[in-house]
């Protein structure tokens, strides 16, 4: 039997006339003649693939309603590229995007006011997320915040399967690899709700587009990236602190910190790079109630925005100017806050790698 993602319950004795949450997120937006769907900057495959699964739960629910899917920021990773590439997703750049007073806002994978999105201009009616970092909700007629699951994908591929839409292979696929990327790192956040999702998704979903999107080219610059990450790597006892350099694209930084909690010596990885006018941060923690998100949060008060889970969190410091008389006091600042927040001691700091030899090539 199958079991229900968004309530656990195989089929169960209470059915009788239980308003289930896609329920009320429909009733919402019946008023509305057409939607448009919005996300945070630099959207994931956690977020593409609820957009992609919104569309079709409303163009299944409330046929002939358009919906808009918008995208802020670059697509950046190489998956995700991969992903939006091999699964048709009609988006369109959020800034062209029109809103009236029959078009309702829906937002996924965010909440308003939490510096993850360039403009605060469209303001949603609907809110789907899984981020502990609370927004402003001031008019949002629905909203499903549930921060104990790993993936907003989750959240909608159960209101399809309370709907009984019809799930194509592409959308299994998107669905999947959008629950899979934010769950499968270790260490782990996934929540039982998360693992019914994709058991029920893995069946319906095309396994070799997924194994074309798990594992695309890479360009030159990822290796370059990966090489600087190294070099510049600092252990301060059980924190290893790495400066990426001036990155090519902005969600490397998150790949260099799982890259490098890995390690065995560690409990604590950042990773730190510039890019577009500013300096991206990612925190891991490898060990129980590691409360990264709310440490980084700590780090970067007052400079800059920060947001995730206990164990994996992201932030962002905008800049003035690239001039290190800028930024290095910046990162100064950042590194002498965590070390704080961590309690280890500055001059315990040194070098991951010390030199490595250079062969001539055979
Ligand atoms: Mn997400």
């Amino acid at each position: 039997m199958v079991t229900d993602p968004e309530t656990h319950e195989p089929g169960s004795q209470f059915e009788i006339v239980r308003s289930v949450r896609s329920d009320r997120l429909l009733t919402a937006l019946s008023p509305f003649h057409r939607l448009v769907v919005v996300s945070h900057i630099n959207p994931d495959p956690d977020s593409l693939a609820s957009m992609l699964g919104l569309k079709a739960l409303i163009e299944s629910c409330q046929q002939g309603k358009p919906v808009t899917l918008t995208v802020d920021g670059m697509i950046a990773r190489a998956e995700n590229r991969a992903m939006v590439e091999m699964i048709p997703i009609p988006l369109v750049p959020v800034e062209t995007a029109s809103v009236d007073a029959e078009t309702a806002v829906i937002m996924v994978d965010s909440q308003p006011y939490t510096g993850r999105r360039f403009s605060e201009e469209l303001a949603p009616q609907v809110v789907i997320d899984h981020h502990e970092t609370g927004g402003d909700l001031n008019g949002v007629i629905f909203q499903d915040i549930r921060d104990h699951l790993g993936a907003t994908s989750t959240m909608v591929t159960g209101y399809l399967i309370e709907q009984k839409v019809l799930v194509p292979p592409e959308l299994a696929t998107a669905l999947l690899y959008g629950i899979e990327s934010e769950t499968t790192g270790y260490p782990r956040e996934a929540s039982t709700l998360d693992d019914g999702a994709l058991v029920w998704l893995f069946p319906r979903a095309n396994k070799d587009l997924l194994a074309r999107i798990r594992n695309p080219k890479l360009p030159q610059s990822h290796f370059a990236t990966f090489q600087n990450s190294l070099i510049n790597a600092f252990l301060y006892r059980d924190l290893i602190v790495s400066w990426c350099g001036e990155v090519s694209q902005p969600d490397i930084i998150a790949e260099i910190a799982d890259f490098f909690i890995r390690f065995d010596q560690v409990n604590w990885a950042l990773a730190v790079g510039l890019f577009d006018g500013g300096i991206k941060l990612s925190l891991r923690a490898a060990g129980l109630g590691g409360r990264a998100g709310e440490i980084l949060r700590q780090v970067l008060s007052g400079l800059g925005n920060a947001g995730g889970h206990d164990k994996r969190a992201g932030g962002m410091i905008a800049l003035s100017d690239r001039d290190p008389a800028t930024v290095d006091p910046v990162l100064r600042l950042v590194r002498h806050r965590l070390l704080d927040q961590l309690h280890i001691d500055e001059h315990q700091g040194r070098r991951l790698l010390n030199g490595g030899s250079v062969i001539q090539a055979p």
